[in-house]
């Protein structure tokens, strides 16, 4: 009786052991080939070749860029030189981005910049810059002043909460308070494997101000990139691995209120707002498997969407622009400002595009 009560037992974990491997295959897209989608007259940008993980661009056209980043099983190929954020003025066709000078006063050399947003203040017009600092796998949300004239950026300060251990993205929505998505449940490197494969939806968003921090939503299996709505009225997050994009009102006390998921049958990087049509745009993976295992010869590729609609009942997704990694790798953002496309990537170029 024992015995066939062990075997019935080792069945049952073996068949959802397969199960959740299969699962986990079909999530991360393993098997996936691009079918690629041009746009003409792209172009890479000058002197980015270290990543462009996260962009936000300013209503003027100044586009703040992360780049340099070092993540565990992700390629870099600086891995000796701290990270940065460049500026790119999309006003100015020379598309040359420059590194922004971050005054004394903060360390420099263990930069690790990922998602980031800027918050602009209505009273004084004063841009604040909000930025994950990812150091030895924790989340650190540095707060900036971005001085415009110098070009540079004055540190004001580090956020760290018990509510905040593995940020993937963030949303500024007032000038120290934010919503940040969390990837992992689990704070161990290890656990973090297990909740991968095994898929737990147990990841979700964090509201931080100064007193008030509290999980807002949650049901996620890897949160990603966070955004909000031009009447600043919803609040976009993808999930990673869910491959979907969850829409979510958020109310007077900062709370949020599930209202709907969109399959969009990738996985969903940071998101952005078109400023004009309000659509969202995706940098995306096409194949997860291909990131997590570098290979020059066979590199991840890169999938542009764009989401219209969303609130309606049929939004349109469409992939707008992908590529097999020929031209770029691993993109992980995509923003739109006056008919032009920056699509940005973990750790590879920048890609420039006129939109029609
Ligand atoms: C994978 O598992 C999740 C639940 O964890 C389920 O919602 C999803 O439909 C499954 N996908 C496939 C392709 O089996
Ligand atoms: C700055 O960061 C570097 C690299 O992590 C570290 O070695 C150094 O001690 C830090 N400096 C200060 C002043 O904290
Ligand atoms: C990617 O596509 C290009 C042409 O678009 C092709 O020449 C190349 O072989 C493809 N690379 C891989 C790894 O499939
Ligand atoms: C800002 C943001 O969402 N960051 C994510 C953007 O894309 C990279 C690539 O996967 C993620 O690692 C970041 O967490």
């Amino acid at each position: 009786m024992g015995a066939l009560l062990k075997i019935t037992f080792l069945g049952g974990l073996l068949i959802l052991l397969g199960e959740r491997i299969l699962n986990f295959s079909h999530r991360s897209l393993i098997f996936n080939e691009v079918v690629p989608v041009e746009l003409p007259g792209c172009q890479l940008v000058k002197g980015m070749e270290v990543g462009s993980e996260d962009i936000d661009v300013l209503p003027n056209g100044l586009a703040f860029i992360s780049t340099g980043l070092k993540f565990p099983n992700v390629k870099s190929f600086a891995p000796d030189k701290p990270g940065e954020i460049v500026l790119l003025d999309l006003e100015d066709g020379n598309l040359s981005p420059s590194p922004l000078r971050i005054r004394e006063g903060f360390n420099v050399s263990s930069f690790n910049p990922r998602g980031l947003s800027t918050y602009i203040d209505e009273k004084d017009g004063t841009v604040y810059l909000f930025v994950e600092n990812h150091l030895h796998s924790q989340s650190i949300i540095e707060i900036f002043k971005f001085q415009e004239e110098e070009r540079s950026l004055l540190h004001l300060k580090s956020v760290k909460h018990e509510l905040l251990p593995s940020v993937n993205d963030i949303v500024a929505v007032g000038p120290e308070s934010f919503y940040a998505t969390i990837d992992f449940y689990f704070s161990n490197d290890h656990m973090k494997m297990v909740e991968l494969y095994f898929g737990f939806p147990w990841t979700g968003v964090v509201y931080y101000s100064p007193g008030d921090v509290r999980q807002v939503a949650t049901g996620l299996n890897n949160g990603n990139g966070i955004t909000i709505s031009n009447d600043k009225k919803y609040i976009y997050a993808a999930d990673f691995t869910g491959h979907t994009i969850n829409v979510f009102k958020k109310n007077e006390d900062w709370s949020l209120t599930p209202v709907k998921v969109v399959d969009v049958n990738s996985l969903v990087d940071n998101l952005s707002v078109d400023p004009v049509t309000g659509d969202i745009w995706t940098g995306a993976h096409p194949n997860l498997y291909k990131v997590l295992n570098y290979n020059p010869d066979n590199p991840p590729g890169s999938e542009v969407i764009r989401v219209q609609n969303i609130h309606s009942d049929n939004p349109i997704i469409t992939r707008v622009y992908a590529n097999n990694g020929s031209v770029i790798q691993g993109s992980s953002c995509a923003s739109v400002y006056k008919g032009q496309l920056l699509v940005g990537t973990v750790f590879h170029r920048a890609l420039h595009c006129p939109l029609k």
